[in-house]
């Protein structure tokens, strides 16, 4: 590489091998040490470097699949009967994009799953069905279809579908590649089944009501109390945002799912959004750090994500690695379409660690500095 990003030049590793210095790193070696010449310029990227692909999972394609698990394992086996989608890259990770997991999981009418713990943070966007809950730490909420739902870390939690309700299929998102990562990852099994410690959808009936707070509670957790965010307010809420605004030029009107009490993510590692793409709206392209994985909760369109074009519709899901170039485009001129994504950015954010760049032509490619 030439210019700007080339490791010609002084400040990067440019030391040629000789025997005399083969022999040397050799003798490093039997110490358990190294010369960090000889790995410094590929610890040390010129900008952020992903090793995720963008990849689409097309609901149609999984969909069946997912249903067959019903009739192969019970929850019981299966723990967690969820058929976990992979980036090709990171498959010794078992991670969608970056550090972030995802996976599909389907729960018949009147299944239930054992409750557990773990220190990764977890949460749930709602595909399909109807009669669906979920309880943590004691908080028994019911969901729907769009409805998305948090399991903070080491939050006690079970789910389940009533008897008369329909098959639910929901995503579930985590951090467990991220906190196994920095080998703090732990798992507990809790005995029978959760009691109830209030009435049923009590979080979402307290500080779910349009910015009012419960003036005799004190919250004292670092994560919202807010359990459920209903597809029902959070729609109207996008229509409403868009009528007064333009949105941002690289996401149209993207709002998201915050804490009530401090306005932050909704937990400390992992945020989420709603963002809605006006009819034929075409974004223009950016790169971010941080990791992103989307599903399609309405409508239709396409993004194009390091270059290649990949069409979605309601429930695909695709995802963005970090630093790679991506724009959204509506593909009705009608219709609106919703993108729901999770991401790393509270992390990335706590960290000091986010950079974004517009897309020009130039840097995409390397830029020749005389
Ligand atoms: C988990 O606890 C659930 O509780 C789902 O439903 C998927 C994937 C990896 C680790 C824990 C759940 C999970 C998970």
């Amino acid at each position: 590489m030439e210019g700007k990003y080339s490791d010609d030049q002084i400040g990067r590793a440019r030391v040629k091998d000789t025997p005399e210095l083969e022999a040397y790193y050799k003798e490093l070696e039997t110490l358990g040490a190294g010369a960090l010449w000889t790995v410094a310029n590929d610890i040390e990227p010129w900008e952020p470097r992903t090793s995720s692909i963008p990849m689409l999972w097309k609901y149609d394609d999984l969909r069946e699949l997912v249903l067959k698990s019903s009739e192969l394992v019970t929850p019981e086996q299966a723990g967690r009967r969820v058929v976990y989608l992979v980036n090709d890259k990171r498959k010794d990770v078992s991670a969608a994009v970056g550090w972030l997991y995802t996976g599909i999981q389907v729960t018949r009418p009147g299944e239930s799953t054992s409750a557990h713990r773990h220190r990764a943070s977890a949460l749930r966007f709602i595909m399909e069905g109807s009669g669906g809950y979920t309880v943590v730490d004691g908080n028994k909420i019911t969901f729907e279809v769009n409805d998305f739902v948090i399991t903070p870390n080491s939050a006690w939690h079970e789910h389940g579908v009533a008897a008369d309700g329909k098959t639910c299929i929901w995503q579930d998102g985590l951090d467990i590649p991220l906190v196994n990562a920095l080998e703090a990852n732990d798992y507990a099994v809790y005995d029978g089944k959760q009691s109830l410690n209030n009435p049923v959808n009590y979080s979402p009936l307290t500080y779910g009501s349009s910015g009012l707070l419960p003036a005799d509670k004190v919250w004292d957790k670092p994560y919202s109390p807010l359990f459920k965010y209903s597809w029902k307010t959070v729609y109207p809420a996008l229509l409403e945002a868009a009528k007064v605004n333009d949105g941002s030029p690289f996401d149209g009107i993207l709002m998201n799912y915050s804490n009530p009490l401090t306005g932050g993510a909704v937990m400390q590692t992992m945020g989420a959004s709603m963002q809605l793409l006006r009819p034929s709206e075409h974004t223009k392209a950016h790169k971010h750090t941080g990791s992103f994985v989307y599903q399609c909760a309405k409508g239709k369109g396409y993004s194009v994500i390091g270059g290649k074009r990949f069409d979605w519709k309601e429930r695909d899901i695709f995802c963005v690695p970090s630093w790679v170039n991506h724009e959204h485009v509506n593909l009705s001129d009608t219709e609106d379409a919703c993108l729901f994504s999770f991401n790393d950015l509270p992390t990335i954010n706590a960290l000091g660690l986010y950079q974004e760049r517009e897309y020009t032509e130039n840097n995409g490619y390397q830029i020749i500095e005389k």
